[in-house]
């Protein structure tokens, strides 16, 4: 399968730094039990730093309580990998029949523009992109709190004789500083862009580089596509949540429903720094497979650019990108696995 890239001319916190955060974090493991006395010291010292610079600390590593209004300003170290998942009943014919499953769709990556002053040096390429829900039901993500800055999340998956299931995916919510300098509740790799060269056909060759944002709070802030079934009028799932108290978040995107982020938004760019030639600036939607879908495999959309950017027609072949790597996540869920971020005070 060849997925077309728009010739035309035309949303931090990424992975990366997340776990260059973790291992920076993580104390080494010493069979004395040195490795408890570390992680003690290390939150006295995050907890002493944290309040010097006037932000406050929701809970303290090691200790997993929580103290309600408070919330963590560390660098946070990502739970660990997911156990107990459920297999995805939306990719099931005979399950599927009985369910409203969501779909999500990324629009074309949109509004590009060189920004060359968030990081002196540096030229980053700007985009705005936009969720989609094409689906028949909606993309609902439940979140608990298990720490100071992360929720464990279920989707709910509505059933068309009423009710509704919950299922276990990768999805995690995560407390994140962005726009207009507040914290939100977000789903954590909800999103990611990329940029992939092209070679003279057209086809992409490899991925270069990724955006540093992987962190949207899902939420129907347009409705796009009315005339998709079960399309709600209204807004279901409104503006995402700045509660650091929170101990429960509900994020959806209903049906026909958008959700929608500016080009000038925090973190919404690569780094193009240094790069010539073609090149497929590609968004993709929920790349982890943090949300069950009815397809799973339509979730990429891309812009080709010509770099150094200029606004204008951009003289480079179509894109070709490689056929999607399939579902994120097995469909067979793994054995499970001790620390799962899914129990009472998961050990991250
Ligand atoms: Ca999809
Ligand atoms: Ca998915």
């Amino acid at each position: 399968m060849i997925v077309r890239v728009h010739a035309t001319h035309a949303t931090g916190d990424s992975e990366a730094e997340m776990n260059r955060a973790a291992r920076a974090e993580r104390p080494p493991r010493r069979a004395d039990g040195r490795g408890a006395a570390i992680v003690a010291v290390g939150a006295a010292v995050v907890l002493a730093a944290t309040l010097v610079l006037g932000d406050s600390v929701g809970a303290v590593a090691g200790t997993g309580r929580e103290r309600p209004g408070l919330v963590a300003t560390a660098r946070f170290v990502p739970p660990p990998p997911p156990t107990g998942l459920d297999p995805n009943p939306c990719l099931d014919r005979r399950k599927r029949r009985q369910l409203y499953c969501p779909d999500l769709v990324m629009k074309r990556p949109f509004g590009l523009y060189v920004d060359t002053w968030t990081k002196p040096g540096r030229v980053l390429l700007r985009a705005g992109n936009s969720i989609d829900n094409i689906g028949s039901g909606p993309a609902e993500l439940h979140g608990v709190r298990r720490k100071a800055s992360w929720m464990v999340a279920w989707q709910r998956i509505y059933r068309r004789g009423g009710g509704r299931i919950r299922v276990r995916t990768r999805a995690y919510l995560y407390f994140k500083r962005a726009h207009l300098g507040l914290r939100w509740w977000k789903v954590w790799r909800a999103a990611r862009f990329e940029l992939w060269r092209l070679d003279r056909r057209g086809r992409a060759t490899a991925r270069v580089r990724v955006g540093p944002k992987v962190s949207y709070c899902f939420r129907d802030l347009r409705r796009t596509r009315p005339w998709v079934r079960r399309s709600p009028p209204a807004p279901v799932y409104p503006a995402c949540s700045t509660d650091s108290s929170a101990q429960r978040v509900t994020l959806g995107a209903s049906p026909g429903w958008s959700d929608i982020y500016p080009p000038t938004y925090h973190e919404q760019w690569i780094d193009v720094t240094g790069l010539r030639g073609c090149f497929a600036y590609v968004h993709i939607a929920d790349p982890a497979n943090s949300v069950y879908e009815s397809n799973e495999r339509n979730n990429r959309a891309a812009v080709v650019v010509r770099l150094p950017y200029r606004p204008g027609p951009q003289g480079c072949p179509g894109g070709k990108l490689p056929a999607p790597e399939g579902p994120a996540a097995p469909e067979v869920p793994p054995p499970a696995q001790p620390g799962d971020g899914s129990g009472s005070g998961g050990a991250y």
